[in-house]
């Protein structure tokens, strides 16, 4: 048996900051206790860690990663081993990955070649949502079998990218109606794919293939009608419970707050790269560099669109800050999908339409939210709430994980509010450990450091240095969501 001690640290959870000690048997929360409360059991413990002056937070649950996942011609560069080791680094012990299915695939062969690559691999916890990339007989009656037998209990489907992963809305709302026999929760990548396939072509026909011209394509408005289209659908099918993923709108926000307000189970989550960049200073830089941010969603412009009445009269990251406050947006996740420049990023010389999708960030998410705190833009528990304790609410994870409690996974965090990160890669000292080659962070200073990581009990992250090991991280089998009335 062996015991840890956290002593004279700051615990934060959604309720409040309260300076307690926490008590860690094995793998597991065993007791928090007022500073000192534990003096006794500190001779015996294994291992004690001074947290004055810091944080004590839950670890970090990022539920939206593509590891190996095969896309754009070519496949995301980091491994679950080198993507759950950067993802440490950042102060994250829990990852919801993506089992795809392609169109005309078997569902069941797909999740099964997921855990093939995550098993043995992963330097700390995972689970999986399934991509339904072709919603049919089979595909439908998977779903079932996965809800009761593989502890997936979420599934993702398109409205965007034709012919590859896209479903039509009939499609659609068999795939809703069905999770909703089965309590399981719809993920929607919310673009209209059909209408920005014609502006795609519309534009390279032009000649417009910068980078920039992937954001010019792929307008608000139509993540807008079709976050929309995607909530009347899941209402038709019966207040089936669905889930925005990486929204990165403020019109396509308000169609989620007006669902949420009438009481339908709408949920959405946005990303970092939404919260923080902008077109202007990512996609459109001069050359092919603006490849670096090319995402879907897109990183969008400073302004709202310009045909764009702004309800507000301001942009769309500060309509996204409001509604992660407001709760409008549930959940902070980084739909990490790294793509190196050489030999990925670089199909895409030349027409934007052939860069992989993707940007890297698993690692920079507690980062990059809590310089929304120092910013006044977020609570120091809404940080906690928004990126550790809804994600495994929202995805049947909760108590086990998402919270420090007597029983939980010992999945903690030691946060130094009084240092700084310097993220990068350029010049010694900035941290990047994604498998990438560049960083879509570049130079970027936070306030606030990850100094200490435990994953079930086990420290990893230590001293700037990674101590954990790969194969450590377990599957975690998950329940039906806990966000529902
Ligand atoms: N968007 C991306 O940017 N990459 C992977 C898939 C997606 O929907
Ligand atoms: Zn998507
Ligand atoms: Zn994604």
């Amino acid at each position: 048996m062996a015991t840890t001690l956290i002593k004279n640290g700051k615990v934060i959870s959604t309720t409040g900051v309260i300076a307690q000690d926490v008590l860690i048997t094995d793998e597991v929360v065993t007791a928090l206790g007022a500073p000192g409360y534990f003096a006794g059991a500190e001779q015996g413990a294994d291992k004690v860690i001074d947290a004055a002056g810091k944080y004590v937070i839950p670890g970090g649950i990022d539920v939206h990663t593509h590891m190996e996942m095969p896309f754009g011609g070519t496949y995301a560069s980091d491994t679950f081993e080198t993507g759950t080791t950067a993802a440490a680094w950042g102060g994250v012990t829990t990852i919801v990955d993506f089992a795809v299915q392609n169109t005309g695939g078997d569902v069941q062969e797909a999740l099964a070649s997921w855990h093939r690559k995550a098993d043995g691999n992963c330097a700390i916890d995972y689970g999986f949502h399934q991509i339904i990339g072709g919603v049919d007989e089979q595909s439908l009656k998977s779903m079932r079998y996965l809800v009761d037998h593989e502890g997936i209990t979420s599934f993702k489907l398109f409205m965007a990218y034709p012919g590859v992963l896209y479903s039509d809305d009939g499609q659609l709302l068999r795939a809703m109606q069905t999770a909703g026999e089965i309590g399981a929760m719809i993920m929607m990548h919310a673009e209209n794919g059909i209408a920005i396939d014609v502006l795609v072509q519309q534009a390279v026909a032009r000649g417009d293939t910068d980078p920039r011209f992937h954001s010019l394509t792929r307008p608000s408005p139509l993540e807008a009608e079709a976050t929309h289209r995607a909530i009347v659908l899941s209402h038709v099918a019966g207040n089936v419970p669905l889930y925005i993923v990486h929204m990165s709108a403020g019109d396509a926000l308000a169609h989620v707050a007006a669902a949420r307000h009438e009481g339908r189970n709408v949920f959405a989550e946005t990303c970092p790269q939404y919260l923080w960049l902008t077109l202007e200073e990512t996609l459109g830089r001069p050359g092919f560099e603006g490849a670096k941010w090319v995402c879907s969603t897109p990183v969008r412009s400073k302004d709202h669109d310009p045909d764009y009445i702004g309800r507000m009269g301001h942009g769309h990251q500060a309509d996204l800050w409001k509604g992660l406050r407001m709760n409008e947006l549930a959940v902070v996740s980084t739909d990490h999908c790294p793509f190196c420049m050489k030999d990925q990023k670089e199909i895409g010389i030349g027409n934007f339409a052939q860069i992989p999708n993707g940007i890297g960030g698993v690692e920079h998410r507690m980062e990059l939210i809590y310089q929304g705190v120092v910013a006044g833009e977020l609570s120091l528990e809404r940080w906690v709430e928004t990126c550790c304790t809804s994600p495994a609410r929202m995805f049947g994870m909760y108590p086990k994980k998402g919270v420090i409690a007597p029983g939980s996974d010992a999945d903690v965090v030691v946060w130094d509010p009084s240092s700084k990160t310097t993220i990068g890669m350029d010049e010694p000292g900035r941290k990047h450990h994604m498998n990438m080659d560049y960083s879509a962070w570049e130079g970027w200073v936070i306030d606030g450091k990850v100094d200490t990581v435990l994953s079930r009990g086990k420290v990893i992250v230590e001293n700037d240095a990674y101590v954990g090991t790969k194969g450590h991280g377990q599957y975690v089998k998950r329940g039906l969501s806990q966000y529902l009335v």
